[in-house]
C-alpha cells in the first residue's frame, strides 16, 4: 500500500511524470515548529541534476505546504505538502512503452495492474522518494526537540569500502562519501560505470544518536524489523545490515556480545538495539542498494506481446542510486524514529499517569 506507521503516518502519492507527488502526514503533534526551508533543505540534499554522479534530470524540487500549519507550528492536523514535477522528458519513454528494462519494474506492475504509466516508471520511479524526504524534513523537528539526530553517508560504492566515519566530511560531499581518503576513489568509480553506459551499486550508513531505550514495540513491531521494513521498502534497496549485520553469523558470541560496565556498553555489535528495543546506544544500520537497473547497453528483453527484443534504453538516469538513496534511507530512519517514539509513551503505567494526572 501507500502508507506506513501506526502512530505517525505518511501516505505518499504522485508518479514520476505526473503533474507531481506529495505525501500526507498525519499522527504530528501540534506545536512542532514547521519552515518550509527545513523541508526544502532536505530535498536540497536529494535533489537531482546537481553533480555528475546523479541523473541529469532538473528538477528544482519546490515544496508547497497545503495544510497542517499555522503560524510555523503544526496544528495536530493533517499536514500535505505537494512537489510538482518539472522536467519530464516522457519522449525518452517512447521505445520503452512496450518493453520491459531488465531490472526494472516494469515486468512486475505490468502483470499485476495488466497496465503501466511506461513514463519515467510512473509509480515504481524513485521519484516518489522525493515525498518521503519532504515529510522527514517536517517530522525531523520532533526528533530535534528531544534531542535525537539521524544522520547518513555512503560507507561503500562498488568495492570501494570505506573504513572511517565523518558524517561532517559526508554532508559536504558531492557523493555523501563518510571516508574522506576513498572519496575520490569512489566518484571515479561512478564516472567509469558512467562512462561505460552503465551503473554501479553501492551502501550507506545510517546512525541514530540520543534515542532512548524504549523505543520499538514486540513482537511485531520492534524497532529492527521496523527499520528493516522501512529500508527494504526504498527502490533498489536488496539488503539491510543491523549493527554487526551479517558479519554476527561468523563470529562466535564472545565476540558479538556487547559487555556492560556501570557506564554503559562498552561496544555496539548489537547496533543499538536489543530484543527489537533501542538499548541507548547508537542505532547503526546498512543499506545496500543494487546497481541503477537502467543503463544504456543493448540488453535482450521481452515486450508485452511476449517476443523477445532488444532494450535500447535513452533518458537520464542515475550511474549509482546509493547516493541519493542515502538520504531517503536517512529519511525513512526519521520517520520510523518517530513513530516509535508516540507508539512508546503508553508503555509503563507511570508514562500514562504523567500525561494525565
Ligand atoms: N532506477 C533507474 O532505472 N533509473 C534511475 O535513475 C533511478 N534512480 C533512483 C534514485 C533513487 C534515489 C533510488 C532510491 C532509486 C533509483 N532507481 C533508479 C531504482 C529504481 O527505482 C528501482 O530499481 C526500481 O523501482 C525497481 O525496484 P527494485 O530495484 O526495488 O526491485
Amino acid at each position: 500500500m501507500n502508507h506506513f506507521g501506526k502512530r505517525l503516518c505518511v501516505s505518499t502519492f504522485g508518479e514520476s511524470h505526473g503533474a507531481g507527488i506529495g505525501c500526507v502526514i498525519e499522527g504530528m503533534p501540534a506545536g512542532v515548529p514547521l519552515h518550509v526551508k527545513n523541508i526544502q533543505a532536505w530535498l536540497e540534499r536529494r535533489r537531482p541534476g546537481k553533480t555528475p554522479y546523479a541523473t541529469a534530470r532538473k528538477e528544482s524540487d519546490t515544496v508547497q505546504v497545503l495544510s497542517g500549519v499555522f503560524e510555523d507550528l503544526t496544528t495536530g492536523t493533517p499536514i500535505a505538502l505537494f512537489i510538482p514535477n518539472e522536467n519530464q522528458k516522457s519522449s525518452d519513454y517512447g521505445a520503452v512503452k512496450e518493453l520491459f528494462r531488465p531490472g526494472h519494474a516494469d515486468l512486475t506492475y505490468w502483470k499485476k495492474y495488466g497496465l503501466r504509466d511506461y513514463r519515467g516508471g510512473g509509480r515504481s520511479s524513485a521519484r516518489e522518494t522525493a515525498a518521503r524526504v519532504a515529510a522527514a524534513g517536517v517530522v525531523e523537528a520532533l526528533l530535534e526537540a528531544l534531542n535525537i539526530r539521524v544522520q547518513s553517508g555512503i560507507c561503500a560504492i562498488g568495492e570501494v569500502l570505506g573504513e572511517t566515519v565523518d558524517f561532517e566530511h559526508a554532508k559536504a560531499s558531492e557523493i555523501f562519501a563518510l571516508d574522506p581518503t576513498c572519496e575520490e576513489a569512489q566518484k571515479a568509480t561512478i564516472l567509469a560505470a558512467k562512462n561505460s553506459h552503465d551503473s554501479v551499486g553501492g551502501s550507506a550508513l545510517v546512525r541514530i544518536v540520543g534515542a532512548p531505550a524504549g523505543l520499538g514495540e514486540p513482537l511485531y513491531d520492534k524497532l529492527d524489523a521496523r527499520l528493516a521494513e522501512a529500508m527494504m521498502g526504498i527502490n533498489g534497496v536488496k539488503a539491510v545490515e543491523i549493527g554487526e549485520g551479517i558479519n554476527a553469523a561468523r563470529l562466535k558470541g564472545s565476540q558479538n556480545n556487547d559487555l556492560m560496565s556501570a557506564n554503559g556498553f562498552l561496544s555496539n555489535h548489537a547496533g543499538g538495539i536489543l530484543g527489537g528495543i533501542s538499548s541507548g546506544a547508537p542505532i547503526e544500520l546498512r543499506v545496500h542498494f543494487k546497481p541503477t537497473p537502467s543503463i544504456f547497453h543493448a540488453q535482450p528483453t521481452q515486450d508485452i506481446h511476449g517476443n523477445s527484443v532488444t532494450c535500447n534504453l535513452k533518458g537520464r538516469h542515475d550511474p549509482c542510486i546509493a547516493v541519493r538513496g542515502s538520504v531517503v534511507a536517512e529519511a525513512m530512519a526519521v520517520l520510523v524514529v518517530a513513530d516509535m517514539l508516540l507508539l512508546n509513551m503508553g508503555s509503563t503505567i507511570e508514562q500514562v499517569k504523567k500525561l494525565y494526572m
